[in-house]
């Protein structure tokens, strides 16, 4: 098969080595035996650089918007092949590694990642600090949001094919962009391959600013994720919220010899008042995600819209209100009735307290949630 191969290296100022790395890419595409082009991508370099990659052979993109990850969908964007392989302009990837990528591309995978884990990493490639900490921290918080099973998710050598890059749905303009692949790659179904790649030392600085730049991995791994962020920390507030409020609402109880009481269903109150108020923001963010198409509709959405209309919402809502309603008239009404002697009922008090909020945010939040649905749909 001759495919059309695309090899986009993002540059920004590295005049030490772009030009090679230019020549290593095509020496790579002829090796491969494959027919191709090198595009380098600018925007931003001061120091030349985007002269010495034309000068070497390279097609030049300039692009508008700053980052890595912008660079990138520029490069996509302007590239012509059926693959599209990308790589560092840095010098720090083997590209002598391509074939294992197109053999895979050719084998059906959609996404082919690198790994420098399973390939050599030659010493002083990467700091200690990336190696131990941020890059297995950060890959093994996206493995477990969002089930990629690819063990480098941060490497930048990678290939795909073309067709596949509507389903990546990529935007993120800077170094998260590498995260964002992965996880849509993961989200849509592709099938996604690994193949092993040698880490060099690079020339040159390093662009990666590992604070800033590891916590634009991280806030766009939590942003992406509303189950994990709102849902999941929500739902364990407001249940363990619920269980002591009900609980000690007959009376104090007694734990390995300590005293529970009216506080600790204070701190239920709250617990439950917090978790309901988290857990809905995370359905109006899943919610609007997926009406608004930005992400596919997943399974708990589903269970929901089939077990709940605003009808529901509404009658439970009420209900609830009304119970709290219902407790505090019964306090009233036994106060009125001791001729406004002194009043001990924090307990059920409390409760409807609870219940009450819970019953007003039930319903408002459910007008919300088809708010969302009537007026953010796009038109037919
Ligand atoms: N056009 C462009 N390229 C960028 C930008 N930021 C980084 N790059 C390029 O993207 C590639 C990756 O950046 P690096 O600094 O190598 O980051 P890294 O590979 O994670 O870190 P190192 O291991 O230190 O190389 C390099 O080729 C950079 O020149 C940017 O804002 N614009
Ligand atoms: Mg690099």
């Amino acid at each position: 098969m001759s495919e059309r191969v695309s090899i986009v290296l993002p540059c920004l100022n590295e005049i030490a080595t772009v030009a090679s790395v230019v020549t290593e890419a095509k020496e790579a595409l002829c090796r491969a035996g494959v027919e191709g082009e090198v595009l380098v991508v600018d925007n931003g370099s001061t120091d030349g650089s985007p002269e010495a990659a034309a000068a070497a052979g390279a097609r030049l993109i300039h692009e508008r918007r700053r980052g890595y990850g912008a660079a990138y969908l520029g490069g996509f964007a302007a590239a012509s092949g059926d693959v599209i392989v990308m790589a560092d302009a840095d010098g720090s990837y083997d590209l002598a590694a391509l074939p294992a990528f197109l053999e895979r591309i050719r084998a059906g995978d959609q996404l082919v990642m690198g790994s420098r884990f399973q390939g050599h990493i030659a010493r002083g490639a990467m700091p200690w600090t990336h190696r131990y900490i941020g890059s297995p921290v950060l890959s093994g918080l996206l493995n477990v949001l969002y089930r990629t099973g690819v063990d480098d998710a941060h490497c930048g050598m990678r290939a795909f094919r073309r067709d596949a890059l509507p389903e990546l749905r990529l935007h993120m303009p800077g170094m998260e962009f590498a995260s964002e692949m992965v996880v849509n790659a993961a989200r849509a179904g592709l099938r996604i391959g690994e193949v092993p790649v040698d880490y060099r030392v690079r020339g040159g600085r390093s662009k990666l600013r590992t604070v800033p730049d590891g916590w634009r991995h991280l806030r766009f791994l939590m942003l992406y994720s509303p189950t994990h962020l709102f849902l999941l920390p929500g739902l364990v507030l407001l249940l363990l919220g619920l269980l002591f409020l009900l609980i000690l609402l007959p009376g104090p109880v007694v734990v390995l010899g300590r005293l529970f009481d009216i506080h600790v269903m204070v701190l239920g109150a709250l617990l439950a008042l917090v978790g309901f108020q988290i857990l809905t923001i995370g359905l109006y963010a899943k919610t609007l995600a997926v009406t608004l198409r930005l992400q596919p509709m997943d399974r708990t959405l589903r269970v929901l819209r089939r077990v709940f209309s605003l009808e529901r919402g509404l009658a439970a809502g009420a209900a609830l209100f009304l119970i709290g309603f219902g407790v505090d008239f019964g306090i009233a009404a036994r106060w009125v009735a001791s001729g406004f002697g002194p009043l001990n009922e924090v307990r059920p008090a409390l409760f409807a307290l609870v219940a009450m909020l819970l019953g007003m945010q039930i319903v408002f939040s459910s007008f919300f949630l088809f708010t969302i649905e009537l007026q953010v749909r796009e038109p037919a």
